[in-house]
């Protein structure tokens, strides 16, 4: 493909934010427009062509099911370009993993999608951005990089949309993996994968849909009431998502609650609020019908969830064997 080029699809977020200088605190995302980004792009010497378009120029903390729709929508007639080698999606850090998961299981895995982002401005004194991004370049460009699912370039490291999660709130290695760390490292100039990929032209898992069915996350504290659960239902939950203690547990009138509500016809999942580790199906999940987020966090074991929904999945063991799924 001596023609190919790679669409970058913008969203916002600190990679386009500035300060206004170098040493400020704070700033304000999705300040530089597409335009600008390719322009400051353009002197790092990338091999291969950018065609640019912007969906949104926001902090992703107000990304939208709209946003999703379009930026999904582009990225499917991406995959149907023939001259288009992948994607890069430039997003704001905090729910990028959210993005990130959500076209992870909803796009086919025969070209690469690559979120790319930054902790610090782009005026800021020691800036991460366009690093990060000449870094999604090149492992866009790569020929391997297909057959992995969405992949999220950070801090020289790549991780695959199931695996990572935002785990600081400051400094650019802000991103871990779980159960896996990173799949890959990559600099401007190299680029080595830890292993051949594991979704070789997968088809699509589940259906895109804009509007998702509404799932609540509960998250668990020490004196947490049953309340939570009957006000989640009464607004409107269909599905449950417990950010339990420890290996996904709560408080006995909290279980009992969740129990009547998957004997009322709602899903609920446990997840965990502790930063990592499995939460594991146990004997009494069989009984009450619950589902184990396994290693999914509480915002992607929401997103799965609603997928599952969305597209009509309601039987326990079908939706485990998603979570169980890689
Ligand atoms: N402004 C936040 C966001 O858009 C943080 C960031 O991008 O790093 O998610």
């Amino acid at each position: 493909m001596s023609d190919a080029y790679i669409n970058v699809f913008a969203t916002g977020g600190t990679i386009a934010g500035t300060a206004g200088s170098a040493t400020r605190r704070d700033y304000i995302a999705g300040q530089i427009g597409i335009d600008q980004l390719l322009a400051d792009v353009a002197p790092l010497g990338l091999d291969m062509p950018l065609v640019g378009q912007e969906f949104a120029s926001i902090g992703s903390e107000d990304i939208t099911p709209q946003i999703w729709a379009r930026l999904h929508a582009a990225c499917v007639s991406a995959m149907d370009d023939t001259r288009c080698k992948g994607v890069i999606i430039t997003h704001g850090t905090d729910t990028a993993e959210e993005t990130a998961f959500l076209f992870d299981q909803t796009l086919p895995t025969y070209k690469p999608v690559v979120l790319v982002g930054a902790m610090r401005p782009a005026d800021a004194v020691g800036s991460d951005g366009l690093r990060n991004f000449a870094n999604g370049v090149c492992v866009v460009s790569d020929d391997a990089a297909a057959g992995r699912g969405v992949l999220l370039v950070m801090n020289d490291k790549i991780f695959a949309a199931r695996d990572v999660r935002k785990a600081r709130t400051e400094g650019t290695d802000a991103f871990n993996g779980f159960p896996r760390g990173a799949v890959g490292h990559v600099t401007p100039s190299s680029l080595e994968w830890f292993g051949p990929p594991w979704r070789v032209q997968e088809k699509v898992r589940f259906a895109f849909h804009e509007a998702l069915p509404k799932v609540a996350i509960l998250f668990a504290y020490a004196g947490m009431p049953a309340d939570n659960v009957t006000l989640a239902l009464d607004s409107g939950a269909q599905g449950l998502v417990l950010a339990g203690f420890g290996n996904g547990t709560a408080p006995a009138a909290v279980r009992a609650a969740l129990a009547d509500a998957v004997t009322a016809g709602v899903p609920v999942v446990r997840a965990t609020r502790v930063d990592e580790g499995l939460v594991d199906r146990e004997p009494a999940d069989d009984d009450l019908g619950f589902i184990a987020a396994r290693a999914l966090g509480p915002p992607k074991a929401r997103i799965l969830l609603q997928l599952l929904l969305a597209n009509g999945i309601i039987d326990p063991v079908r939706a485990q064997e998603a979570f169980d799924r890689r």
